[in-house]
């Protein structure tokens, strides 16, 4: 297991890389670039990020959110220049050291909250929150508005201002997509880019929905188990894997985590790992709790050990941290309770492999 951390860039992030390598056990980033969906990554800005970190004594063996254009899941002509344009980057990631990239599938929005700081009363922390009820007054260009509004000025994993500006065009454009569309469009995504994945020897890792149900009558197809079963045969490759969030797909009590991570792991399906917790609070109504078992309803021991006796090689990090010790930042990526996340996902394991 290699227990990594999601990092924006030193122009965004107000975390320093060498606050991130002194927190035991880290090897290395799940980094990326700020480009907006359907570019072409610049080399020579990847190799700056690259010596950057590895400068810090960190490895960059995982990107995330190398968007995938919503032209490209609407199925729309447009889609092949833009699948030419990911085809090159996953080659220049693959050339400078990358394994995996974590990507998703998601129309229009990528994870979604109704609150992004929501106060935990048994300590005061606060923390990403979800109530459907509250998303029924909202409607979404309501809820794009208060996310941005909220995110103290810092731009958001899949809330790209780019992307936000087409909303209202791109709503409409999905009206009576089915989810069998979406995941035709999706099929013809990965036909295109897995065989390049195997040739350069990185694995693609899809994300959950989250929540892990449709919102705003869009399609959604990867928020069960059998969903991704499906999603893993669509390309059928050993480079076509799953960015197993716990939190995601375990914001809907129905899925068995511990059983996805079993189930994907003994396929070698597991690209990578999102670990954090949630507390449900009723009928798509949860907020993110501490990493700590027994502040939310996960079981931390038994995913981690999932991961050990099935994929025990695989990166992980600790998923969004809630707000602790009056920390100012990105909502869902401070450093404080990340770090504390971290080293108890570390705490588990070597009690794991001890055992
Ligand atoms: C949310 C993140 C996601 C994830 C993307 C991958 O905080 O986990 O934004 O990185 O869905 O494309």
């Amino acid at each position: 297991m290699k227990m990594t951390f999601r990092w924006y860039g030193s122009k965004s992030d107000p975390i320093p890389l060498k606050y991130v390598k002194q927190i035991p056990g880290m090897t290395g980033l799940m980094g990326l670039l700020d480009k907006p969906a359907g570019v072409d990554w610049p080399e020579e800005e990847f190799k700056a990020l690259v010596d950057e970190v590895h400068g810090a004594g960190l490895e960059l063996e995982v990107i995330e959110s190398v968007n995938v254009h919503e032209d490209i899941k609407m199925g729309l002509p447009s889609r092949d220049e833009y699948i030419e344009n990911y085809i090159s980057t996953i080659k220049m990631l693959a050339r400078n050291g990358v394994k995996v990239i974590i990507y998703n599938f998601m129309p229009v929005f990528d994870w979604l909250r109704t609150d992004l700081a929501r106060v935990i009363p048994e300590d005061g922390s606060n923390s990403l929150y979800f109530d459907e009820k509250d998303l029924g007054d909202m409607g979404p260009l309501e809820i794009v508005r208060k996310t941005q509004e909220d995110s103290h000025g810092f731009t958001l994993p899949g809330w790209e201002p780019e992307r936000l500006a087409l909303l209202e065009k791109t709503l409409k454009q999905y009206e009576g997509m089915t989810g069998d569309d979406l995941r035709r469009h999706y099929k013809y995504f990965l036909d295109a880019v897995i065989p390049v994945c195997e040739e350069a020897g990185v694995r693609m890792a899809c994300h959950p929905d989250d929540p892990a149900w449709p919102i705003f009558g869009l399609p959604r197809i990867a928020h069960t188990t059998e969903q991704f079963d499906k999603i893993v045969k669509l390309h059928d490759s050993p480079a076509n894997t799953v960015c197993l969030c716990t939190g995601s797909l375990g914001s809907n009590p129905e899925n068995d985590v511990v059983a996805a991570i079993r189930h994907f792991g003994e396929m070698d399906r597991i690209g990578a790992m999102h670990v954090r917790n949630v507390k449900f609070l009723g009928h798509h109504h949860f907020r993110e709790a501490a990493h700590l078992s027994c502040t939310g309803d996960l079981d931390m021991y038994a995913i981690m050990k999932a991961i050990h006796d099935t994929c025990p090689d695989t990166y992980v990090r600790p998923d969004h941290g809630r707000m602790i010790w009056d920390e100012v930042g990105r909502p869902g990526y401070g450093l404080y309770d990340r770090a504390l996340g971290a080293t108890y996902l570390n705490g588990l394991w070597e009690a794991i492999e001890r055992a």
